[in-house]
């Protein structure tokens, strides 16, 4: 069996409601915004984040969801779309998943709107039945999220970039996320409780290994098919590279701005900088700290006693660093 599928084992019967009531979230009277929410619902990803949110639930609550879990996953499946929509207009990307984006098929302005569409849907949802908990959780995470964004630009215009400001970017690009998945599954189950805030971190240290491992593919670790060199390309700084410029000598690392800068003029240099990143040990760090974030998500779980569900957030964590896509 996929480990996948492994991990969903305990939740197939949710994970199945929830794909319903997401749809049905997204429908519109327009017919140009449904055909292209059709468009994302048929290529969709590994639905990772309501995976989150319910195994969260359950683990905390002896199995049991409610509405608000469904509610929660819902209103994430929607922001994360949203930003995926937007994510690909800012980076001018024209593939997501293997497919073509939606800036690429139907442009920037449409993919703007959609975007903001799947935005205010999901906020609305948030508030169905005064779940003011549950807009609170979101609301922060799509202003971290933007301001990540907004941050990691400003940075690479620069070159300039110390590893805690690299956490700082992914923390609230991609992490930040992560943690409202498993602060609201808590919260749907048990409001005000400290188990909220336990599983925001929780997944918050998810979210810091997820992104380190999507930065890792750009260097070609273990990715089957993806491309390679794009981050630099992008002048984005990360962690590989950010280690190595801090270690090697001021002409080393006028040679590497200086290639990164110039990528455009010849086109081995992004091949020579990931190279010198990979033999000066960028890589082997950025695994290391991938790992101790890891670890930290774990540790968090061995605090509760065994179960399916704590077995399926175990294996997601492990996925979240040996998946090969
Ligand atoms: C993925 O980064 C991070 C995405 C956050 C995007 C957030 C935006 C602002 P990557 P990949 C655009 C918030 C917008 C809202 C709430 C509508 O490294 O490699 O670009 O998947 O990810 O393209
Ligand atoms: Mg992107
Ligand atoms: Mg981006
Ligand atoms: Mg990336
Ligand atoms: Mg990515």
């Amino acid at each position: 069996m996929k480990v996948v599928d492994q991990i969903k084992e305990p939740i197939i019967a949710e994970m199945e409601l929830f794909e319903k009531k997401f749809y049905e979230s997204m429908t519109s009277k327009v017919a140009l915004l449904n055909r292209i929410t059709h468009y994302i619902v048929n290529r969709k990803g590994k639905q990772m984040r309501p995976m989150f949110v319910f195994l969260t639930s359950k683990l905390i609550n002896n199995g049991e969801v409610n509405e608000r879990t469904y509610r929660g996953a819902s209103v994430i499946e929607l922001i994360h779309t949203a930003t995926l929509v937007h994510d690909d207009v800012v980076d001018e990307s024209n593939k997501r998943r293997g497919f073509f984006s939606i800036n690429a098929l139907w442009k920037n302005k449409i993919a703007v709107l959609v975007g903001d569409y799947l935005l205010s849907k999901g906020l609305l949802l948030s508030i169905d039945n005064g779940d003011f908990d549950l807009l609170k959780i979101i609301s922060v995470a799509v202003r971290e999220m933007s301001e990540g964004e907004l941050l990691q630009i400003e940075k690479a215009r620069r070159l300039d970039i110390t590893e805690a400001v690299y956490y700082e970017i992914i923390r609230q690009k991609t992490a930040t996320l992560i943690a409202a998945c498993c602060s609201l599954g808590a919260c749907s189950v048990k409001p005000d409780s400290e188990e909220v805030e336990v599983f925001r971190k929780f997944g918050e240290y998810c979210g810091m290994a997820f992104q380190i491992k999507d930065d890792l593919f750009d260097y070609g670790d273990a990715a089957i098919g993806k491309p390679t060199g794009i981050d630099i390309k992008e002048q984005k700084m990360t962690l590989p590279l950010i280690y190595v410029l801090n270690n090697c000598s001021k002409k080393e690392k006028r040679w590497v701005i200086n290639s990164i800068k110039n990528h455009n003029k010849d086109k081995k240099r992004v091949k020579e900088v990931i190279n010198f990143v990979k033999d000066n040990g960028g890589l082997d760090y950025a695994i290391t700290k991938m790992l101790e974030f890891k670890d930290q998500a774990l540790a968090i779980l061995e605090t509760y006693p065994d179960s399916d569900y704590k077995n399926s957030l175990q294996l997601m964590v492990n996925y979240v660093v040996d998946r090969k896509i």
